[in-house]
Order: structure tokens, then sequence, then C-alpha cells
């Protein structure tokens, strides 16, 4: 049988133990006030891996304390910036010596192969703390040329106790997104990790102290997100929330935030996003990248190109060989090695994504491969593609966050910027082509935060990320994410003061 229609063998063991399981408060790893706990599972087996303390909006409330006086009494924001380098350098060394542990409570944790979380998602993660421990020392203002006699300047100083809510897709991935650019710019967190994911930042935190991070600036709450998230962007003492998630939950953040003391706000949110597949394009590689571009990370990418647009004249042939490299693609226990796609990340997911199935079936796709579960136990779905899927499928508007590839075909540039930017997403989109100027049309025209081209899922530290229309707010990443951990003080006087 085809790679991705071959019978699952049972899981192996995973090469990792699971050491913290309670809440980062204060420098202390501590039970939750309620003494509540929750289970978090295994998706290969949808077996226990371990209890988690159970954080709520008192343990929040805790985290928020402990996160104020470290900011209000230091050392962490009033220390020299060279010692945040120091420390945050020796956190990078700890997170790289540790790589293949963390990278193992993510796959344990998510359903993620193991050897993308250890060998690319990993290095990115060392890579984000050494890229802002780099800049920890290089953040400054201005000085004015001001219309009086009057010396003027800016600041660029911390924001304060920021409160940061991540998703489980890619757990230490947005760890480091989150934390490192904080930290670098003098402020303490107060963290809330996915429900589905707590295990990677408990020893990531653990680390932190290590490094010497000093008690109290980076305080790791797991929970809910009705509970703990909602907390925390409601709270009175916090300062700033950074959010990435769901749209829908995007907008709760903002109300809360509005709501509460006008906290600043930054989203990173769902997507919908376009890869453009144009005339003249090498079939076989445009397949491949197209491929990757969805179903990496089992299509559980906040930018995956989730709507293919393939040009008529290679539509036939595209369709073809896209359907050969899904039934080639490798579903497995992410332990093992050659495995390209493991089980989706809890069992919510996976019953949305296959009610997206049936949608795409029903509303008259046309299914060309996959389309139904793997196996009988853990959450696999087989590698599916639709084709002649039309603009208004449910399937081509709304995140299915899944293995699920929809094909549809397009005859004009103009065309396709047009229905590739008829979504409320705009996150990122794909080009492929060879004709500079096509290239140079699509890239102006399509409204994303990020668009690759002849290439995808390029995530550099110093490459900025994040969202057009309802695909968020500010970009994390690269220098423009210092923006989002500062904010700017003016300061006046008088140049001669007449009474001296
Ligand atoms: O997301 P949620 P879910 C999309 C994707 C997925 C869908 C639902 O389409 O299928 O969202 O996934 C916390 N106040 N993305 O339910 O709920 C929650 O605890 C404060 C895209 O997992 O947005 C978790 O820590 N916080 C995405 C975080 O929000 C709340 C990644 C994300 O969960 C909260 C994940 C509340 N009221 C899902 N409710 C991306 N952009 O990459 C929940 N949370």
């Amino acid at each position: 049988a085809a790679a991705a229609e071959k019978e699952l063998e049972s899981p192996v063991k995973a090469p990792v133990e699971v050491k913290h399981t309670k809440l980062l408060i204060n420098g202390e790893f501590v039970d939750s006030v309620s003494g509540k706990t929750f289970a978090t599972y295994d998706p290969r087996s949808e077996e226990l891996i371990a209890h988690v303390a159970e954080g709520d909006a008192k343990d929040i409330d805790l985290a928020v304390k402990a996160a104020r006086k470290a900011f209000d009494e230091g050392p962490w924001p009033k220390m020299t910036a060279y010692e945040r380098v120091k420390i945050l350098n020796r956190y990078a060394d700890l997170l790289e010596k540790h790589n293949d542990e963390l990278g193992a409570l993510d796959s344990i944790d998510s359903g993620k192969p193991y050897d993308q979380a250890r060998y690319a998602e990993m290095p990115q993660v060392v890579r984000n703390f050494r890229y802002f421990a780099g800049w920890a020392d290089k953040i400054h203002g201005h000085t004015i040329p001001s219309d009086s006699a009057h010396f003027a300047y800016t600041l660029h100083e911390p924001v304060g106790v920021c409160g940061q809510i991540i998703p489980w897709n890619f757990p230490l991935v947005m760890y480091a997104w989150k934390v490192a650019p904080a930290l670098a710019c003098g402020n303490t967190i107060v963290l809330k990790t996915a429900e589905q994911t707590p295990l990677s930042a408990l020893l990531a935190g653990a680390l932190a102290l290590e490094a010497g991070i000093p008690p109290g600036v980076l305080n790791i709450v797991s929970g809910y997100g009705e509970t703990a998230g909602a907390a925390l962007s409601s709270h009175m003492d916090v300062d700033k929330v950074a959010f990435t998630g769901s749209t829908e939950v995007g907008k709760k953040i903002m109300v809360a935030a509005a709501q509460s003391n006008l906290k600043k706000v930054t989203l990173e949110l769902g997507g919908k996003s376009p890869f453009i597949i144009c005339d003249g394009a090498d079939v076989d590689q445009a397949v491949e990248l197209s491929h990757f571009a969805l179903f990496f990370n089992q299509g559980q990418c906040c930018c995956a190109g989730s709507r293919t647009f393939v040009h008529e004249n290679v539509y036939d042939e595209y369709l073809e060989k896209a359907k050969e490299r899904a039934l080639k693609r490798i579903v497995g226990d992410p332990f093992r090695s050659g495995v390209e796609q493991g089980p989706q990340v809890d069992k919510e997911q996976f019953n949305k994504v296959l009610s997206y199935i049936e949608s795409g079936k029903e509303q008259g796709a046309r299914l060309i491969t996959g389309g139904t579960r793997l196996g009988s136990k853990g959450f696999y779905i087989k590698p599916t593609v639709f084709a002649d899927v039309q603009d208004h499928h449910t399937i081509f508007n709304e995140e299915i966050f899944g293995p699920v590839q929809a094909v549809t075909k397009f005859s004009s540039t103009q065309e396709v910027i047009k229905r590739a930017n008829r979504t409320e997403y705009g996150l990122a989109a794909g080009i492929f082509s060879k004709n500079i100027d096509e290239i140079n049309t699509l890239s102006r025209g399509l409204r994303a935060g990020t668009v690759w081209v002849n290439t995808y899922d390029i995530f550099d530290a110093s490459i900025p990320f994040g969202g057009y229309k309802q695909s968020g707010i500010g970009r994390e990443k690269g220098i423009y994410a210092l923006e989002n951990y500062t904010q700017v003080k003016a300061v006046v006087m008088p140049l001669h003061n007449p009474a001296w």
C-alpha cells in the first residue's frame, strides 16, 4: 500500500521523562492554589502522559504580583543591559544543551515529528534567544532638535509586566518568540501555555532559573483559556498582553484588555494563506513546495498554504502529482525516524478536521486522495487533497488546521490576486514562479504580512512575522518585535536655565 494508507504500528517509548508539572511562580515550582490538576494526553495513543497543576485566576494573580515586584524592585529591568545579554546568552546555551529533551517533550505532547522538533524547531528557539540577547544592549532612543531652546531626548523603556498566551502547535517556538524579546527589553512575564501542551515550557522555565534569570521575572502558569487566560488578559496590573491563537479568542483578548486597564495588545491569529503556482512553473518543484506549505506540522500552522491556486495550463499535471505526493507522505509515530506526519494534537482538533473534510465532500469539492482517519487509535488523519474547490466552499474560507489541501484553478494574474485577497485573513502567501514581473505584481498585490517567493516557512529570528486584516496586530521577531516590548518616554529640559 502507499505510505499514507499503511496500517500504523504501535507507539514506541518516548525518549523523555516528565520532570516538571507544577506552576512556576516567583522562582519556585508550586501547586495551584485550588490544588487542582488537569491531564495532558499522548495524541499517538490517546493515553495519559501526566497530570499538571491547573492554574486559574488565583494563580495568575500570584504570578502577576511576583512579576510586578520583580519589575518594580529589580534587578532585571535595572541591571545593565550587558548583564542581561550575558544571562540571555547563558540561557540560550542551556536550551541548546537540552535540545533533544525539550524537543521530545513537544513531540509527545503535541504529536509533531521528533526530528522536526529537535532539528528544525529547537535550533530556532535557541537562535531567537541569541538574536534578542544581541539586541538587549542596543535598544536606545534619540536626541531631538526642538523648536525652542530645550534639550529633548527619548528613552525606550520596558513596558512592565507582560502577559503572554501561547498555543499548542509550536509550543517552544511560540515560547521563544514571546519570551526572548520581552526579556531582552527588560520586562517581566506571566506566560500561560496551551492546555494541550504544558510540558516543555516548564522545563524551559527551570532552565531560565538555572541561567540566572531572577525569580519572578518569568512566571509560567499552565491552565485553561477561559480561566487562567481570561484572568491574565483582564488583569488590572498587567501592562501588556501578547497572544497567539484563534481569531475568535484574539477578539476576546482585545475586549478584555479594553474593559480592564487598556493594556497594550499584540495578536498573531489565524490564516487562510494562498499558495499560487503560476503558468510555466516546474510542476514537480511546485508540487513539493506546496505540499510542504500545507502539510508541515500536520497542517497545524497559522500560515499554512491552505488555498492552492494553480494556473490552468499546469492544473491537470499538478493534480496528478499532488495526489501522488500526498499518497507517499509517511504518516506514523512521530518518534520513528523518517516519519513526516504524526497525529493531530487532540480529539477536538481531530474531529474539527474530519468535519471539514465532510463539508468539502458535501459541498461538491472533488476528493482525490485521503479523506478519513488513519488507524483506529491516535489522532491520525490521511493526507487529504481536494480538487476543483470553489471560492464559496467552506474549506476554502475557514481555517481547517489539518492535513487537508484545497486546490483550485485560475487563469490570470489579476484574477488570482482578487481571489487570493478575498478572505478575512492576511497572514502569509506563497508564490511559485520564474517570471519576475509576475512575482513583483503578485507580491505587491497580495495583502499579507509575509510573502514567500519560491520558498515557504522561512522563519529567521530577524525576519518579522504577523498579520494583515484579521490575522493580527503587530509583528513578532526581528527589530519590529522590540516595539512590542518597549514604550517611548520623551524627556525635555531647558538648555539654559535663566535662574542659574
Ligand atoms: O485555539 P485558542 P484552539 C486556530 C486553529 C484551531 C483553532 C482552535 O484554527 O483549530 O484556532 O484552536 C487560550 N482568554 N489556531 O482552541 O482557543 C488557550 O488556552 C484568554 C491558530 O486551541 O485560540 C491557548 O493558550 N486565553 C493558531 C490559546 O488561547 C484563551 C494556533 C490558543 O487557544 C481564551 C492555535 C480566553 N477566553 C489555534 N480561550 C495560530 N495562530 O497559530 C482560549 N485561550
